[in-house]
């Protein structure tokens, strides 16, 4: 699972991105700093892992991680080629997820887009270009298409075609489950689900960002964090960390916010497993079954699945001991067919 960091030059992303992956992107006060992509992994913030870990007096809790992609600044133009937009058009479509950054705050030395901050304007600027994308895209697969009969993925096609063309993204079009289908495989952009992150300045509050009430009437998720500041806290060591947070009155980081708020757009769910003294999170898609859930652990494991045993975290933390819960019969036995639940702890039965 990748999620794709992109926003006009100068949003502040490779700020965010260093911030989540503590990472050295080059950050700089001219656009275009940065052309390659920087890739990092971030660890999903998990409450039931520390906790599960202490209740089992295992050694070692290893979360799950999710790789982050900070793409360079797309421009107006980008989807006919502006400033190397379609090599950076190529990367955004290969991710699961797009965290789209906007400049929430002033800086007089940024060259780009000078003046008063312009949300609502920014994100149309991106938004333009990514479905220019998909209607160069769906028109190229229109034309291949001409002398095959394939009526449903014609009509289909010529529907989203004007959709896209009035300006709404695809993700806001609903879809039948068939429809879906036929459109992936595409590498549409604007199919993708998307996160839409301010990056609002140190003085800044979320009040000052009304505009951004238009996307939540939209059921577009938005968050709120100051870049600066987080990638400020990302470099103090943990108790320096808890320390500052306390004086400053915040309970939770706005950027484990964000990592929750991308992992549940992404439909993943998490379950468990132990193994040599070691209890390790795992991620799943919402609605997977046992086997996909061993599959994910090693392709032998879902070769040669047998059973598993299973019980969730809410329920084994009612007891005292693994063991207990076993003898109380609350660790069920799971065949091929049981479909994992989120904080589901799973013991699983192979052949070899
Ligand atoms: N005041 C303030 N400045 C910020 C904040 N976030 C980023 N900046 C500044 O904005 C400039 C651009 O930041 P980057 O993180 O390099 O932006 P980018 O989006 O990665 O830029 P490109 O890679 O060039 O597209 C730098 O001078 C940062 O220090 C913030 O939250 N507050
Ligand atoms: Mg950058």
């Amino acid at each position: 699972m990748q999620i794709g960091i992109i926003g006009l030059p100068n949003a502040g992303k490779s700020t965010i991105f260093n911030a989540l992956s503590r990472g050295n992107a080059r950050v700089e006060k001219f656009p275009f700093t940065t052309i390659e992509p920087n890739i990092g992994k971030v660890a999903v913030p998990d409450e039931r892992l520390s906790k599960l870990k202490n209740f089992l007096r295992v050694g070692e809790g290893i979360p799950v991680e999710i790789e982050f992609m900070d793409i360079a600044g797309l421009i107006e133009g980008a989807s006919k080629g502006e400033g190397m937009g379609n090599q950076f058009l190529s990367q955004i479509q290969a991710v699961d997820l797009i965290l789209h950054v906007v400049r929430g705050f002033d800086n007089p030395d940024i060259p780009y887009r000078k003046g008063d901050l312009d949300i609502k304007g920014d994100i149309d600027i991106i938004e333009t270009e990514l479905i220019l994308r998909d209607l160069d895209i769906l028109q190229n697969a229109v034309n291949k298409l001409k002398a095959r009969e394939d009526i449903p993925r014609k009509k289909l096609l010529a529907e989203v075609i004007e959709r896209l063309q009035q300006g709404t993204p695809l993700r806001e079009i609903p879809l039948k489950t068939e429809e879906q289908q036929i459109l992936t495989g595409y590498g549409l952009i604007t199919l993708k689900p998307v996160v839409y992150l301010i990056n609002m300045g140190e003085d800044k509050k979320v009040e000052d960002f009304p505009c951004t009430s238009e996307l939540i009437e939209r059921n577009l998720p938005v968050l709120f964090l100051c870049g600066k500041i987080e990638e400020e806290l990302s470099q103090l060591s943990d108790s320096e960390r808890e320390e500052f947070k306390e004086i400053m009155g915040i309970q939770k980081s706005g950027l484990q916010k964000l990592i929750k708020v991308c992992y549940d757009m992404l439909s993943l769910i998490t379950f468990y497993t132990i193994a040599r003294n070691k209890l390790h999170a795992w991620s799943l898609k919402k609605g997977a079954s046992v086997v996909q859930a061993a599959e994910k652990i090693h392709s032998d494991m879902a070769k040669g699945f047998i059973k598993a045993e299973v019980i969730n975290f809410e329920h084994l933390v009612g007891f005292n001991s693994y063991s207990e819960a076993k003898e109380k019969g609350r660790v069920r036995i799971a065949g091929k067919e049981y479909l994992v639940n989120d904080g589901d702890i799973l013991y699983i039965h192979f052949r070899t």
